[in-house]
């Protein structure tokens, strides 16, 4: 009757941008991530025959409309698999979701969101999924969730329209490479566009859409082998370079999609300077303002200590690889 369950976000080393199945939300290029351990989601599904709607509640404020609408629809997927009736009117269950997360937005909520969701749902419903299957359904409410339910490295291939199957694959798991990522937060403000406009609207209107599309496969393959041999210099700069190509692609819709604000560029400039200095450090962005910066183990605290030194940067942390969904 009830299910709990703990995931974390991740980040992308190479960028899922864009989608070769709108209705069943599948990638048009394939992305590699690694799940970060200081960014999670703690969501509770509990069962309960009295409810005549889903009730969703996020960080304490109970949700309507588009949000708990997504919610809905995972749990709809979720309840399908479990075999649960379409009408029965007993179907509805509690929702309850925190991230722990510094206190800000655009950090990849949505993927350990519904990656927990789909977990616990599972869990509530005695769902009989594996892992792959859970991965494919968390897909369906957000692409980089389906990465989520995987701890350490991970990949999840470009999708083939209708193949509703697709789900991402662990690569190497968080113990393969003492690798961190130094998040700075730089803004308070939500999110401008969300990504799936964004993404929609790039696709429609940019005339580097398909450079874009063109590239993507080039880069997951060099971050893959990248890590393979644990070459932080190689994913560092593979990261980037589909960093800005992802951005670059965005930036040339009509009109711009830009989740890139000056306090960004700030940070940009200071993670160069660590690379002049001799420290091993990459950026890379998402669908909003805040860098992420790739280096090695030993190098965190120092790079952190820069990125705290830019004006408007409100909050540092350290993540270091993490493990894939647990429930309970
Ligand atoms: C990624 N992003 O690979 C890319 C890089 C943002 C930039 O996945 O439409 O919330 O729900 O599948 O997963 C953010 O997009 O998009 C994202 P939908 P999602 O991490």
């Amino acid at each position: 009757m009830r299910g709990a369950a703990k995931a974390c976000a991740n980040i992308a080393l190479a960028k899922y941008w864009g989608k070769s199945d709108e209705g069943l939300n599948l990638p048009a290029v394939p992305s590699v991530s690694v799940t970060l351990d200081a960014l999670v989601t703690e969501t509770v599904v509990e069962r309960d025959a009295s409810l005549t709607a889903d009730e969703v509640v996020i960080d304490g404020v109970r949700q309507e409309g588009s949000p708990a609408r997504k919610v809905t629809a995972l749990l709809d997927l979720v309840r399908a698999a479990a075999g649960v009736e379409v009408n029965d009117p007993r179907r509805f269950a509690r929702v309850v979701s925190q991230n722990h997360f510094p206190a800000a937005s655009g950090l990849a909520s949505s993927a350990s969101g519904f990656a927990a969701l789909t977990a616990a749902g599972a869990r509530a419903w005695d769902a009989p999924l594996t892992t792959e299957q859970m991965s494919a359904l968390a897909r369906r409410g957000s692409a980089s969730a389906a990465r989520s339910l995987y701890g350490g490295f991970v990949e999840l291939p470009a999708g083939v329209p209708g193949d509703d199957a697709l789900c991402a694959r662990m690569l190497h798991p968080s113990d393969w490479w003492d690798v961190r990522v130094v998040i700075a937060l730089v803004t308070r403000a939500p999110k401008a566009i969300a990504s799936r406009d964004g993404m929609r609207e790039t696709a429609r209107t940019s005339p580097y859409w398909h450079a874009w599309l063109a590239c993507a496969p080039g880069y997951a393959h060099a971050v893959k082998e990248g890590i393979a041999r644990r070459d932080l210099e190689a994913v560092g700069a593979t990261m980037e370079a589909s960093t800005f190509a992802m951005h670059a692609s965005a930036w040339a819709a009509v009109p711009a999609v830009r989740y890139i604000r000056g306090v960004t560029l700030d940070v940009l400039d200071r993670v160069e300077g660590l690379r002049r200095d001799g420290v091993g450090a990459w950026a890379t962005m998402d669908a909003g303002p805040h860098v992420k910066v790739l280096c090695a183990g030993a190098d965190a605290d120092r790079v952190a200590a820069v990125l705290r030194e830019a004006a408007n940067v409100i909050d540092v942390r350290i993540a270091r690889p993490g493990e894939g969904v647990r429930v309970s």
